[in-house]
């Protein structure tokens, strides 16, 4: 049997990742793919309770090591009880958001070591990576605009623009070091132009 496509889908706060799974989902579907979708962190009962643990707001400082090890311990139960599974019954896993967001959040956003992020990723995965990555971008201002209507914010809706701004960085530095993988979608356009945009990358590489 074939093995299933691995897709991600990743970017900075309000991009449009959520609003945009069902409809990547359908495009692959169209071509006659079976497709779950997923998140990270979360996918599997163990891993949404590391979830719900990292984005509670909280009185206590969690330390940063901490919670680049929690991101991990969350990927390493979904890669076993559901990504790994699924690829190998021929099943396409669409995922908002993978590693790269480590790279950008823990990485860039809070500064932890490129390297040692790097070391976890192999531990992890060994050299497992995203067949394909749409990297939606849109300025820092758009996506905390569209994030901040939502309400209540989680413990990294928080964070301050300057902190989004390097987040941003890291996720296009990584699109320039991966061009065959990474994709990037200008997503501070209308919903209608970012998913022909979607769609015409998805066209072209799978
Ligand atoms: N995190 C981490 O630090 N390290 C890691 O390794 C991983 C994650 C895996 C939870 O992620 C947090 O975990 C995340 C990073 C951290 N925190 N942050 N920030 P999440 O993906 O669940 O949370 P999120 O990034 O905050 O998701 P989000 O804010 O829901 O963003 P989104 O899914 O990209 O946006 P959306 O909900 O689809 O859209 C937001 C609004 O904009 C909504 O009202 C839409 O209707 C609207 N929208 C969407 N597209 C458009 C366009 N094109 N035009 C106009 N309006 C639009």
């Amino acid at each position: 049997m074939q093995r299933g496509l691995f897709i991600t889908i990743e970017g900075g706060e309000g991009v449009g990742k959520s609003t945009n799974l069902q409809f990547i989902a359908d495009c692959l579907r169209t071509s006659g793919r079976e497709v779950i979708t997923t998140r990270e962190p979360g996918g599997t009962a163990f891993s949404e309770e590391i979830r719900t643990l990292l984005l509670a707001p909280r009185e206590e400082q969690v330390s940063e090591e901490a919670e680049l090890l929690l991101m991990f311990s969350a990927r390493a139960q979904h890669l076993s009880q559901l990504i790994m599974p699924s690829l190998e019954n021929g099943v396409c896993v669409l995922s908002d958001r993978f590693t790269d967001a480590t790279y950008a959040y823990q990485g860039g956003g809070r500064g932890q070591s490129m390297e040692r992020i790097a070391i976890l990723e192999t531990m992890v995965q060994g050299g497992f990576r995203p067949d394909l990555t749409l990297l939606l971008d849109a300025p820092v201002e758009i996506g905390m605009a569209r994030a901040n209507k939502r309400g209540a914010l989680d413990r990294f809706e928080q964070e301050k623009a300057a902190f989004f701004e390097r987040v941003r960085q890291v996720y296009l530095a990584r699109a320039e070091a991966y061009p065959e993988r990474v994709c990037v979608i200008d997503a501070s356009k209308s919903l209608q132009a970012v998913q022909a945009e979607i769609l015409q990358a998805i066209k072209e590489r799978i």
